[in-house]
């Protein structure tokens, strides 16, 4: 189990498309491992591998909000079968564009298939939080940023900010 350092924006390897996993292996389960360690350490409630600079399509997440009853949630290779016309509106974040939040609508119920830790094909029907958290996830998979919804104006005021904050950290 180790924390790995999250890409941040901008970085084009966030901009990479994910490669489907052949197996799930014990490469990919000590990827998982790791991420959930990455994710639990940086207090986010989901990962996708590609924020740690690896272009798998897997992605953990906890949306459980006590600190004593963990859920993590295993996503190897999913994909959205159906999703709702109905959208619901949510302030995302991202641990790759940090303290920086906005509103984004995305369909509010979802359907995914996807391999779980142990490699068995799921079904998820997801509603809320965990909709919204998996879609946000998903496109991580494609390489796209919540700041990619915003007018060109928002995003290139945040991109601006988070080269400046790269700038002035002082990394040792
Ligand atoms: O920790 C996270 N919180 C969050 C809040 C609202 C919508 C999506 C998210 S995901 C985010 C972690 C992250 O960046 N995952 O890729
Ligand atoms: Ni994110």
């Amino acid at each position: 189990m180790t924390v790995r350092t999250i890409l941040t924006e901008p970085n084009k390897i966030l901009r990479q498309i994910s490669k489907p996993v052949q197996t799930v292996g014990k490469e990919e389960k000590k990827l998982m491992d790791d991420m959930l360690d990455t994710m639990y350490a940086a207090n986010g409630i989901g990962l996708a591998a590609i924020q740690i600079g690896i272009p798998k399509r897997i992605i953990v997440m906890d949306i459980s909000k006590e600190e004593h009853k963990k859920e993590p949630r295993f996503f190897v290779n999913p994909v959205i079968k159906n999703r709702d016309n109905l959208k619901s509106t949510y302030e995302e974040g991202c641990l790759s564009v940090p303290d920086q939040f906005a509103e984004i609508d995305r369909p509010k119920k979802c359907e995914v298939e996807y391999l779980d830790y142990n490699g068995e094909k799921r079904l998820l029907k997801a509603d809320g939080l965990l909709a919204t958290c998996i879609q946000h996830e998903m496109d991580h998979l494609e390489g796209i940023l919540f700041i990619d919804y915003l007018s060109k104006l928002k995003k290139s005021i945040i991109i601006k900010k988070l080269s400046k904050n790269k700038s002035n950290r002082i990394v040792v």
